[in-house]
């Protein structure tokens, strides 16, 4: 019995370190970006960036750009810079016509965690 309830404990004990460790490692999230979140620009961009606030898993981590209407503009699937593991990136091979356009992120931080999320900005 005694060693039934002490076995208990230390599962509780380590179920919470477990817990609090998951915490204190944070997701990562876009920290700026090039173009900027809703920015309107008159030169069409040539790439999109976004910048992290943590390490990313290259494997697993996309950007993609889309036109309104859904039409796939980026090449690829976007790649973890070689020299940044907080960069995410991806070419734009044709000139963007005017119109707005949305950038989708996802990403698997260091700590396994995924977030994902999107942004638009407009070429005028
Ligand atoms: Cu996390």
């Amino acid at each position: 019995m005694m060693t039934g309830s002490k076995g208990a404990r230390v599962a509780i004990a380590v179920l919470a370190l477990l817990l609090l460790s998951r915490t204190a490692l944070a997701h990562a999230f876009p920290d700026h970006s090039l173009p900027r979140v809703g920015s309107q620009l008159t030169t069409a961009p040539t790439s999109v960036r976004i910048w992290f606030d943590g390490d990313i898993e290259p494997v697993f981590s996309t950007l993609i750009v889309k036109t309104a209407a859904g039409a796939k503009v980026s090449a690829g699937k976007g790649r973890v810079s070689s020299s940044n593991s907080t960069l995410l990136e991806t070419p734009l091979p044709h000139k963007l016509a005017p119109g707005k356009y949305y950038v989708y992120w996802s990403v698997i931080a260091r700590d396994g965690h995924h977030t994902e999320g999107r942004f638009p900005f407009r070429v005028k």
